[in-house]
């Protein structure tokens, strides 16, 4: 039996060439493939780095995985195979979350974790006999495996592995994918698993991937602790409490964090308490904001910082400080998107409701166009949301301000392995920001425009 695995780009701006940027290894394809019986022979073809699809090759199933922005070429993949007899199945977020919408367009739907449900879909597709959808395990059930890397030997893929620690997130933010697609449960690890999963790397250099890596700060100090022997670097997400643990900070310094992504997402009050962030308002009232970034600095850990701007409370003004904050606090890099109604999100839902998306489904229309606007809002046109989102990018990616920037030597520029990254990292960042800027997402919406006549 033969399974191909697909994870599809994003779009083309023109010809063929896609914006190639964060050339990372995808964890969900080595943990399907972790989850596949030897036997079975896999394939697996990457788009975003460049590698063409075959569309004749022989396979028994064509495995694909989808996101909101890759859900056009992912339909249209599926449909290149299904001309040929091949049948294809389809998971991922935007399957977990439009898993209706998905079935239309592939044979089978994976309506969330693969782990013990794959192996059915392998035998279901042996006898002939692949189901329509393929129901989950929940979370805390779930036994997980060792992901399989080799499937990506021979590719140019950047050293960084990923691997994760935990799923879900315990968190409910209004715009997030994570809390509605795991209805805000969260189930860690077993740290040995994740042990030897970081040796089985062969890399010093980890991401993980986790929503939010302090979600559970008894655990991460466990699992810190464990990964001081180790002698890695490491990167990951969480959120702005863990600077209130001087322990757990010391923790992640000694255990080889180098930066952390942290979702800052406003300044304003009143937003955070639209986006359901409610732990940051209080930091906001206590003006504990620039004193826990200080704080993590001084662990010699540099801070992504992202931030989100369109909701009815924000103004551009607001926004602009928002970036100011971010270069005067010297952040390593940062994230200035537009609130953005990710299909099957509470927010999605809201604006549906309020009537104020536009050209709904977004994610499927041919005029879309990535960091379009699909909503409109009665306090600020969709337009000036794209423009000032833009200024801040070019902003804080200005050449002025990254320089600004790396006077945090602590976060920034503390070894010289730091300060390539730093710099590196500033650059690439801003050449992506006008490359990315208006690219029509999947390859050809010929199929497609009869949907929206
Ligand atoms: C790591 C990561 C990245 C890395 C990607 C590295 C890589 N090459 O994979 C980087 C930083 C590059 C990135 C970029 C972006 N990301 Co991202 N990313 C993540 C993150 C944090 C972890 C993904 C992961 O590895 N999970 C671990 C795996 C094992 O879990 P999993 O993906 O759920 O897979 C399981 C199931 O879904 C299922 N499954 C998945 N695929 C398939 C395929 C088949 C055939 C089957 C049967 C099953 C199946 O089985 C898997 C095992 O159980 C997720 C959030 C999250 N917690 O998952 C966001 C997330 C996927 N990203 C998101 C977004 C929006 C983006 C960007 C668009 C951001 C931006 N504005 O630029 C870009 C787009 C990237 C692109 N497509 O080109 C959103 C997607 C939302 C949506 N509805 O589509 C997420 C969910 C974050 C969020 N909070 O909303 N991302
Ligand atoms: S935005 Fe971050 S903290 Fe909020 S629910 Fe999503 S993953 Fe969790």
């Amino acid at each position: 039996m033969k399974i191909i695995l697909i994870v599809p780009h994003i779009g083309r701006k023109s010809s063929d060439k896609y914006v190639r940027t964060w050339m990372i290894e995808p964890l969900p394809i080595a943990t399907i493939a972790g989850l596949t019986p030897p036997e079975v022979e896999l394939k697996f073809i990457d788009e975003r780095i460049g590698e063409k699809i075959d569309f004749d090759e022989y396979a028994d199933l064509v495995g694909i995985n989808v996101e909101a922005y890759t859900a056009k070429r992912a339909y249209e993949i599926s449909a290149e195979f299904a001309k040929r007899g091949v049948k294809s199945i389809i998971g991922g977020y935007h399957a977990m979350l439009m898993p209706h919408e998905v079935k239309q367009y592939a044979h089978s739907v994976m309506k969330g974790s693969a782990e013990d449900v794959w192996e059915d879909v392998i035998e279901d597709c042996k006898k002939g006999e692949l189901k329509r959808e393929y129901e989950p395990k929940p979370l805390k059930e779930i036994k997980f495996r060792l992901p399989r890397r080799d499937i990506f030997e021979g590719k140019n893929y950047l050293k960084l592995k990923c691997v994760e620690t935990g799923r879900g997130c315990p968190f409910d933010c209004e715009f997030c994918s994570v809390a509605s697609a795991t209805n805000s449960k969260f189930i860690a690890k077993p740290i040995d698993l994740i042990i030897e999963d970081i040796k089985q790397t062969g890399s010093k250099v980890i991401f993980f991937v986790d929503d939010n890596i302090v979600g559970d700060i008894k655990y991460t100090k466990e699992l810190l602790r464990q990964l001081i022997p180790l002698k890695i670097k490491w990167i990951s997400q969480g959120s702005l409490n863990m600077a209130e643990d001087e322990e757990l900070l010391q923790l992640m310094q000694e255990s080889g964090c180098a930066g952390i992504l942290i979702g800052f997402e406003s300044l304003k009050k009143e937003s955070l308490k639209k986006m359901g962030k409610n732990f940051m308002v209080s930091m906001i009232e206590k003006e504990e904001i620039e004193g826990h970034i200080k704080k993590i600095h001084s662990y010699n850990m540099g801070i992504y910082g992202t931030f989100i701007f369109g909701y009815d409370t924000d103004s551009a003004e607001d926004f602009e400080a928002s970036v100011e904050f971010a270069i005067d606090n010297g952040l390593f890099i940062g994230a200035f998107n537009h609130l953005m109604p990710f299909p099957g999100t509470k927010l999605y839902y809201n604006m549906k409701r309020d009537g104020i998306l536009l050209g709904d489904p977004w994610w499927l229309n041919p005029t879309y166009r990535f960091n379009d606007i699909p909503y409109k809002t009665e306090h600020i046109e969709s337009e000036e949301i794209r423009e000032v989102c833009l200024r801040a990018r070019r902003r804080f990616y200005s050449i002025s301000a990254i320089f600004k920037r790396a006077k945090n030597r602590r976060g920034n520029l503390n070894s010289i392995r730091k300060l390539i990254g730093y710099f590196s990292m500033n650059f690439m960042l801003r050449k992506e920001i006008d490359e990315k800027d208006g690219l029509p997402l999947g390859n050809d919406d010929r199929w497609l425009e009869a949907l929206f006549k």
